[in-house]
């Protein structure tokens, strides 16, 4: 058995500033690097995913809708796609990007930089049973990736305080929803 600390997203296009910002994005970037600090070292392994945008097709729109349809965002190298600053890069064991030809909000269609290796065998392999999730969007990326850990049986908990939102309606169901179908809200 293994524990893993998952960071959904947390990029700066998801943050005040960016393309597609939430509004908490800052402050739950924040509090993530304070967590690494402080319970880093409770983990077997951390790592991130990235939305990583090369032409992900009816995802960008010019007319967003904001729930099928965004602004441009994360586009691969871009400085938007780049990670949070205040994220504690030193300490991640391996990076999943996703979506570089289609929308993706899990972040089990994510693979390894440079590799074919998809988040949930990556994992697997290193024996991980237990997931911390946190990051952005709630209502999105981290519903998304939470659905899918579940589906591929890992025990998940969302640290509610560290996931950021879209709209806060939104995130709020997609708590509950999650809690639902069985990951534990801390
Ligand atoms: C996300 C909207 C569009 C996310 C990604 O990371 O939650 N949200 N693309």
């Amino acid at each position: 058995m293994a524990r893993a600390l998952i960071l959904v997203d947390v990029q700066k296009d998801f943050c005040p500033g960016g393309s597609l910002a939430t509004e908490r994005g800052d402050e739950v970037a924040g509090k993530i690097g304070a967590y690494q600090l402080s319970h880093g070292a409770e983990y077997d392994v951390v790592v991130v995913t990235q939305d990583w945008h090369i032409d992900p097709g009816e995802h960008f729109s010019e007319t967003p809708d904001f729930k099928n349809s965004w602004p441009i965002h994360c586009v691969a190298d871009s400085a938007g796609a780049a990670m949070h600053e205040r994220i504690h890069t030193d300490s991640i064991d391996e990076y999943f990007r996703k979506g570089h030809y289609t929308a993706a909000y899990s972040g089990f269609e994510g693979t390894a930089a440079g590799e074919e290796l998809l988040l949930g065998p990556w994992l697997k392999n290193k024996d991980v049973t237990d997931l911390d999730i946190v990051g952005i969007a709630t209502d999105h990326c981290v519903r998304a990736t939470a659905l899918d850990a579940l589906k591929e049986g890992f025990k998940v908990r969302i640290l509610t305080s560290m996931c950021s939102a879209v709209d806060f309606n939104a995130g709020d169901r997609a708590l509950e929803e999650l809690h639902e179908a069985g990951a534990v809200l801390v």
